[in-house]
């Protein structure tokens, strides 16, 4: 499990090489190697990571000597045994040879013959122990070396033997020994009260061009020994110090312009300001060789080893935070679920950092349980309904403008119309004997009269009850013809034309009225089709950095098979952290492209655990 989920970090983050090496080089390294006793091994050894190899140096009498001393014994309860050991040479207690002593996790200090000094040949042990140019200047009485004596002190506390060998120089500079112990820290030590002379600079340029000439970072950190008189007062005077300094600091820039001088000021007797030597150290250690100098160290300076380890722990904790939080939580890679596998990875980092490896064996079977159980709880929280608009018939209620009735509207019109009437005709008619006779009695009458309509009208009445109808048509004679013609007055129906005010239809007025209606309507309505993913957010962020600093929370006397109190514990920290960014996390990783939504992710992390 622990191979592939590796394996599977090492995918997630093959663009960026400076993660990897985060999680420690070694480790995946071993990918591949499936030999369950190749990978204990391996596994063993990570507790004691690559040796440090830590080299005093500087001009004899500087104090590298005592300051070992408070490196190996910083309790002083080996004092007089180590005192007892350590080179001296009857009239002065000057180093010639070369010593060192590994410490239990593998820091080992090299202890230097200063430069100039006490003996000719001194000087250049030290300088072929660093692989400096050795002096061969008959004035001055220094002759190259071919060989050394190399003292082992390691297990001298315990064993009471220092085992001590002479090398040869071609031997301990070959390339297969010098892999061994090539310097990671050469700490110059310098007694500012002596003053820094023309010789001290000579040694300082050849010791830096040959680093320099290495490799373009430099390992070289310059401690400024404060001597103290027995009454505690200062030896080393500002003015000193400020010359040293700048000596320094201009030989250093002649090698290595632009970077800061790593320098620091102590006491190697008391191993005040020793701290800061650890500092320097921590940031300057390749990341494979600082994992355990909280072991190496004295119990004051473990603090900053362990700041540092935190640091870059907490450091690949986020990188891994921010790019999972940006993947879908269903993300496969190849037939591993991804999330399980960047969990379990996390998981398996954190106990290999901080957590022996036997531990993390019997840890596994519960491990696997609840990581698979982390990632279901992702998978949850993380899904949302994906929702489509589909047409769907909805009913709804309308008002319709409706026909209820009609009106008839009328209009005065003016009818003209004929009428019966009358007209007086004069007719020339014959006239019969009877007549005539008949006739002569009221031709006289009839000569008064002359006008015909009134007049008849008035013989109307006198004849009293006759109807005008039986007279009319009647002859009536007006006129006498003699020749037995007369002109008679005749009174003929015609028609005449009058006009009357009549009502008339005009129109039908339509009445309306608003009536309720229900129609039906096709309306797009969002439905439920199914579920997807969502990317990890926050709950993926709080889940990795929960195990991440759960394991390095816990100590190492915590029951390891309580994994679930550990990643609480660690869930309880994240939450009081980034609980307040939880809401920014998630829209990140939901609604940016997945890059930017990791630079910025990474940010808020970083803001919120590394200051
Ligand atoms: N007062 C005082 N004396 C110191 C201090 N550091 C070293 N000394 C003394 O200086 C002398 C030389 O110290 P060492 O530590 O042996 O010096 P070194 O750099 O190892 O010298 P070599 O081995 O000759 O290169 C010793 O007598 C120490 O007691 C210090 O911080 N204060
Ligand atoms: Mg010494």
């Amino acid at each position: 499990m622990a191979q592939t989920a590796l394996q599977t970090l090492k995918f997630i983050f093959s663009d960026r090489p400076d993660v990897l090496k985060l999680l420690d080089i070694r480790e995946l390294d071993l990918e591949g190697r499936v030999d369950a006793e190749f990978v204990q091994a391996q596994s063993k050894r990570e507790l004691f990571p690559e040796p440090v190899n830590f080299y005093a140096t500087g001009r004899t009498s500087a104090g590298k000597t005592t300051l070992a001393t408070t490196f190996i014994d910083p309790n002083q309860e080996l004092a007089e045994t180590i005192k007892a050991v350590l080179p001296r040479t009857g009239k002065t207690d000057c180093t010639w040879m070369t010593v060192f002593f590994q410490m239990r996790s593998n820091l080992r200090y090299f202890d230097l013959p200063g430069a100039g000094g006490c003996n000719e040949t001194y000087e250049n042990i030290n300088r072929a122990t660093l692989l400096l140019p050795q002096i061969d200047d008959e004035d001055e009485g220094l002759k190259p070396i071919n060989e050394f004596e190399l003292w082992n002190l390691s297990d001298y506390s315990t064993t009471k033997k220092v085992v001590k060998r002479v090398v040869s120089v071609t031997e301990w500079q070959a390339k297969e020994n010098q892999q061994n112990v090539k310097p990671d820290i050469i700490l110059y030590v310098v007694a500012p009260h002596r003053g820094f002379v023309r010789e001290d600079g000579k040694y300082l340029r050849s010791l830096l061009r040959q680093q320099a000439k290495q490799s373009n970072k430099n390992k070289v950190i310059f401690a400024l020994n404060i001597f103290y008189n027995s009454d505690g007062s200062q030896i080393t005077t500002r003015e000193n110090i400020e010359d040293s300094r700048q000596q320094i600091e201009k030989i250093f820039q002649e090698f290595y312009p632009n970077v800061p001088v790593p320098i620091v000021e102590v006491n190697c007797s008391t191993g005040t300001g020793v701290n800061k030597i650890t500092e320097l150290m921590c940031q300057m250690l390749p990341d494979n060789k600082i994992g355990n100098m909280g072991q190496v160290l004295q119990d004051e300076l473990k603090s900053f080893a362990k700041k540092e380890r935190s640091r870059r722990y907490r450091k690949a904790l986020i990188y891994i935070a921010s790019r999972l939080a940006t993947c879908v939580v269903d993300q496969k890679l190849g037939d591993q679920d991804l999330l399980n596998e960047a969990y379990m990875a996390v998981a398996d980092y954190g106990i290999r950092v901080f957590r022996e490896e036997d531990a993390r064996l019997e840890a596994e079977k519960e491990l696997n349980d609840m990581i698979d159980s982390f990632a279901k709880q992702a998978k949850i929280s993380r899904q949302e309904a994906i929702k489509k608009f589909v047409p769907d018939i909805e009913e709804d209620t309308v008002m319709e403008s409706t026909v209820v009735g009609f009106k008839p509207k009328f209009k005065n019109v003016t009818i003209e119309e004929e009428v019966p009437d009358f007209y007086q005709e004069t007719e020339r008619v014959k006239r019969s004997a009877i007549a005539r006779g008949s006739l002569g009695i009221v031709e006289g009458v009839v000569q008064v009269a002359a006008s015909p309509i009134s007049f008849i009208q008035g013989i109307v009445s006198a004849f009293g009850g006759m109807k005008e109808e039986d007279i009319l048509g009647n002859k009536i004679h007006e006129q006498f013809d003699r020749d037995a013609y007369r002109n008679e007055n005749l009174i003929k129906p015609t028609t005449r034309k009058v006009k009357r005010i009549q009502q008339s239809l005009d129109d039908i007025e339509t009445i309306r009225q608003d009536v309720p209606k229900k129609i039906q309507k096709i309306v797009q309505k969002e439905q439920v089709v199914g579920q997807k993913s969502l990317q990890g957010g926050y709950p993926v962020v709080e889940t990795i950095l929960a195990i991440g600093l759960g394991i390095e929370n816990s100590n190492s006397q915590t029951d390891v098979n309580d994994f679930e109190a550990i990643v609480n514990n660690g869930k309880s920290q994240v939450q009081a952290l980034l609980g307040r960014f939880t809401d920014q996390i998630n829209q990140l990783a939901v609604n940016y492209e997945p890059k930017q939504a990791e630079v910025n992710i990474l940010k808020i992390l970083e803001g919120a655990l590394l200051n």
